[in-house]
């Protein structure tokens, strides 16, 4: 594929690898637009159907993830360009239809759509020199990729208010306290941290690593009660797969399980 905003790449060397994809517009701050929407779309949906990859990883560069959607290509909407969504807001709910793991490894500012596209993501690896903030309302908008639902589902209605109101950033440490971010690395260490995460999962049952994903998303849009019946009902239909019984056999056997992913 060829793509002018975004890198796209894979690692690892077991029988699953890791896709990785480094959003790639330096001089404007990783900004999202159009172009890099669509590409960054595209191969998050063939990494997803592709049999070889079991993860996948979306970073930036040094001094930014991404400082949110391109202000530029915003600047002259008006209400119906907005609303039709054939500029800026198109593409922006892809990452929620992958089905396998997203990690989302953030160096440098996640701003405004920058930390909504981190939020998207399954685990968020900061390096310390990551900061976060939602400071559309500066911009006389609020945000419009899910900063207003996932950020207080994150960190509490408080801290939410604080940042989306204020339109303040908070640093890494902040965000780790907050239950933003799963881990805080030095930032010569991201992207290794974030790879050996990676394959850790690579190296699971499929099956079980999506499911446990679905699982954990349901949380965030059911009752209790109905979504530990519908992880009661993911845990059953495991039963059905061939690596549940190769990683029951593996441990009781005491040898390493090697998973079909099927
Ligand atoms: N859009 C376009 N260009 C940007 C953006 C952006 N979001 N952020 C930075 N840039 C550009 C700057 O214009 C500048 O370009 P140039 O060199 O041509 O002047 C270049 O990147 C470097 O930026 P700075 O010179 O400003 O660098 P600083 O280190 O001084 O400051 C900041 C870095 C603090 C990150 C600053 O650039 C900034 O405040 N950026 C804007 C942050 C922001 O407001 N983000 C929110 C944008 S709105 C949004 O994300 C809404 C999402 C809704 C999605 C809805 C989908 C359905």
């Amino acid at each position: 594929m060829d793509t002018q905003y975004i890198l796209i790449d894979t690692r690892g060397d077991g029988p699953r690898r890791t896709g990785l994809i480094t959003l790639n517009r330096p001089k404007q701050l990783n900004a999202l637009n159009d172009g890099l929407m669509d590409e960054l779309g595209a191969a998050l949906k063939a990494f997803d159907a592709d049999e070889a990859i079991g993860c996948i990883v979306i970073t930036g560069s040094e001094k930014a993830f991404a400082a949110g959607a391109d202000i530029g290509a915003m600047a002259q909407f008006n209400y119906m360009d907005a609303y039709k969504g054939d500029y800026i807001t198109r593409n922006w709910e892809q990452i929620r239809g992958v089905r396998k793991p997203v990690i989302a490894a953030v160096a440098g500012f996640a701003l405004g759509g920058g930390c909504e596209l981190a939020m998207m993501c399954d685990i968020l690896i900061a390096a310390d020199s990551a900061k976060f903030g939602q400071p559309e309302i500066k911009l006389g908008v609020i945000p419009g990729a899910g900063g207003t639902q996932r950020l207080p589902r994150a960190v509490g209605k408080a801290k939410a208010m604080d940042l989306v109101l204020t339109a303040r950033m908070m640093d890494a440490a902040e965000a780790e306290r907050a239950g933003l971010v799963s881990r805080v690395v030095p930032a010569d260490r991201l992207l290794d941290e974030a790879l050996a995460a990676a394959e850790a999962i690579n190296a699971l049952s499929g099956p079980s690593v999506m499911m446990a994903k679905d699982c954990v998303n349901r949380a965030f849009e059911s009752s209790l009660s109905d979504g530990v019946s519908y992880e009661r009902r993911l845990f059953h239909a495991l039963f059905a797969t061939e690596d549940q019984k190769e990683g029951m056999d593996a441990f009781v056997n005491k040898r390493k399980p090697a998973f079909k992913h099927r």
